[in-house]
Parts: structure tokens; C-alpha cells; sequence
């Protein structure tokens, strides 16, 4: 870890099946920054359990995600790819932020409403807190990046208010021990491209969301191949043809995701989908997503099979992955104690 502002950090929740919005929206794009940056990859297994998680799948979900990892092409040898609960550091900084953020900011989080529905009451404080173990996970990394699907966005900028708000609290703390001006940096949300919010295939208003009841509502990156050619095939659409322009994909929803996940497949953007599909019929244009999806994420299943069935081998690397984490963790941590003035040994 050499370059300056060059750290990358993301996670994803084992909370079930990883989709088609999961893996374009963010673990395709873990994938390329290993090219250019030094990345930290984490199973968010304690964000998880802010819903209650059965522990045996629990256990099989966190495996289930790192081999989504590896099998997509992230190196656990070159980077960081671990699970959340082994680095205990990311709750004791969470702890410090439930102090830092005000409460004003997290009740203006929308998917902490969205997910406690009408049901507020009896959410866990742990939901209504998690953006602040979100802000924990980046900044006890001092990330410069986090790659995030459009639906985070919110959460981002909470991470860097309460950065700014702990730097300027105790700026003068901060100063004093030579970390210069600011202790936390101001992480930038990477977020972008044709799929950063993949729709629901049975409703292009909703996000295409693990924890939605109708399967046919995502292609789960362990669909086979006849599973997803009959999601693409039953995707809600309108009547019309595919418009001549991306314009024209205003207002219609449903064909502007499938347009969007094309797009997102075939590292390419929505004007090239529309000069080549522009004019066709649905009844063109999806066998021809189906078999572009088929042929990209049938290898990423066939090795996630592969690598499940050497679960010892997964919570190894998990297990070599968390060592390395610690070791930034633990720094980032006696730091941030003396910052607060706690008394212990350095
Ligand atoms: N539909 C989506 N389109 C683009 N990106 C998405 N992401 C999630 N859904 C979409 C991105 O995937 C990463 C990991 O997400 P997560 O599993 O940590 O949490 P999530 O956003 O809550 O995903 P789900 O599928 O909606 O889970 P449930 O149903 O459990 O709430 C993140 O970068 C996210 O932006």
C-alpha cells in the first residue's frame, strides 16, 4: 500500500442470493479498480444481522459472497478480501460515530425508512444505526474510494459528514499530534455507469433488491441457464419497439433497465445498445440479453460452485484477509483512542 489516495474499500451484505444489481452496480467494478488501486473487499456480515439472520445461513451466505468475489475475479493474494466480523475495530469505531453523528442525520436515511416500513418501532437500533458502522467500515481504512451501487449514495455523504464533523471537533487534538489538518479524509463515492441502480425485472419503479419475495424479480448470479432466459423472457416491458434514441427511453421504465443491464454486461453504455437494438421488438432484444447474460455469468456460477464446495479454503482466505485488515485496523484505532484522550497503554 505505496500510492497516495489509492485506497478502495466496499462491501456487500450476505443476506441471501447475490443478483444481476449486486454484481453490475458493484462487484464487476471491484473487479476492474484492482488494476489501479489498492482495494479492500469486505462481507459485511455484522450490517447483516441489523435484520435477524438464521446462523447456519448465515455462515453459508458470508462463504457465498466471498466465492461471488473470487469467482468475478477479485485476488485475495493482492488485495484485502475479508469478513467484517473478525476485524473487531469496526464496531468499537462505530461506537464512536453513534457519538459523532447527530440524530437529525440518520433520521433523514431513506432505506432506514424504507426497511423499517411501518413497522419503526420495532426496528433494531442497529438498523437505524447503520450508516454510522458504514462510515466505521470506510474510514478505519482512511479510504480514499468506495465503488457503491446509486442506492448508497446517501450513506456516502453521511460517511463524510461525520469525517468532517469528528476532524473539526477535534482539529486542535489533531493538529497537536501531528496529524495535520484533518485526521479522516473526505471519501469520494464511486458510482456510475449504464447499471448503477439495476431495476426490478417485475417492476422498473423498484430496485432489483435480494430480499424481494418473487425470484423472478432478479437473475441471482447462481441462476442456470434456462432460469435466466425465462426471467428475461417474463421481464415486465411496454408494446413499443426499443426507441431510435436513449431519449427515448424516458418514461419507460422497463425497457431503460434492460437497455441498462445490456449496457452494463457488455462494458459498454446505453447508445451503443440503442444503435445497434434501436427499432427491434422486445421479442429481438431480449434472447439477445439472455444469451449476453448466459455467456458472462454462467463461468462466475461454475466457479462459485467450484469454490463452495472447498468451504475450508473460503474461511481460509477469509481468515488470511482479516489479518491483513487488522494490521491497518489496529493502527487506525490507537490513533483515534489518543485522539478522544483515552487513557491506555500506546
Ligand atoms: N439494484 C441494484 N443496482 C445496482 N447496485 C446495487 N446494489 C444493490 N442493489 C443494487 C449494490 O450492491 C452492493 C452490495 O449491496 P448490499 O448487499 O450490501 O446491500 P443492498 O444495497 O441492500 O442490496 P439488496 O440486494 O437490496 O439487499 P437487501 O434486499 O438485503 O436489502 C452495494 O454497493 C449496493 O449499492
Amino acid at each position: 500500500m505505496t500510492n497516495l489516495k489509492n485506497r478502495v474499500f466496499s462491501g456487500v451484505q450476505p443476506t441471501g442470493n447475490l443478483h444481476l444489481g449486486n454484481y453490475l452496480g458493484a462487484i464487476k467494478r471491484f473487479v476492474a479498480l484492482q488494476e489501479s488501486h489498492d482495494c479492500i473487499y469486505c462481507v459485511v456480515d455484522m450490517h447483516a444481522v441489523t435484520t435477524y439472520q438464521d446462523p447456519a445461513e448465515l455462515t453459508g451466505n458470508i462463504r457465498s459472497v466471498t466465492a461471488a468475489f473470487l469467482a468475478s475475479g477479485i485476488d485475495p493474494e493482492k488485495h484485502i478480501v475479508f469478513n467484517q466480523s473478525q476485524v473487531t475495530q469496526h464496531a468499537e469505531l462505530a461506537w464512536l460515530f453513534n457519538c459523532v453523528a447527530r440524530m437529525g442525520w440518520l433520521n433523514r436515511m431513506t432505506q432506514f425508512k424504507e426497511r423499517a416500513g411501518k413497522n419503526r418501532e420495532n426496528a433494531s437500533v442497529g438498523l437505524f444505526s447503520y450508516p454510522n458502522l458504514m462510515a466505521a467500515d470506510i474510514l478505519l481504512y482512511k479510504s480514499d474510494f468506495v465503488p457503491v451501487g446509486e442506492d448508497q449514495k446517501q450513506h456516502l455523504e453521511l460517511t463524510r459528514d461525520i469525517a468532517a464533523k469528528f476532524n473539526n471537533d477535534f482539529a486542535r487534538r489533531i493538529s497537536e499530534l501531528g496529524f495535520g489538518d484533518s485526521y479522516f479524509p473526505m471519501t469520494e463515492p464511486l458510482i456510475g455507469g449504464p447499471a448503477a441502480r439495476v431495476m426490478n425485472l417485475r417492476d422498473g419503479t423498484r430496485k432489483m433488491s435480494k430480499s424481494e419475495v418473487s425470484d423472478l424479480s432478479r437473475i441471482n448470479l447462481t441462476d442456470d441457464r434456462d432460469t435466466i432466459v425465462k426471467k428475461i423472457r417474463k421481464a415486465k416491458t411496454d408494446a413499443e419497439p426499443l426507441p431510435g434514441n436513449v431519449e427515448g427511453l424516458e418514461n419507460r421504465a422497463e425497457a431503460d433497465n434492460l437497455v441498462g443491464i445490456y449496457a452494463g454486461i457488455n462494458d459498454t453504455d446505453k447508445e451503443a445498445v440503442i444503435a445497434e437494438f434501436g427499432g427491434k421488438p422486445f421479442s429481438e432484444f431480449k434472447p439477445a440479453l439472455a444469451e449476453l447474460a448466459v455467456e458472462k455469468l454462467a463461468p462466475i456460477s461454475a466457479k462459485m460452485r467450484d469454490l463452495l464446495a472447498e468451504p475450508e479454503e473460503i474461511d481460509a482466505i477469509l481468515c488470511d484477509g482479516a489479518d491483513k485488515a487488522r494490521e491497518i485496523a489496529v493502527k487506525t484505532m490507537r490513533e483515534v483512542r489518543e485522539i478522544y484522550g483515552f487513557v491506555g497503554r500506546k
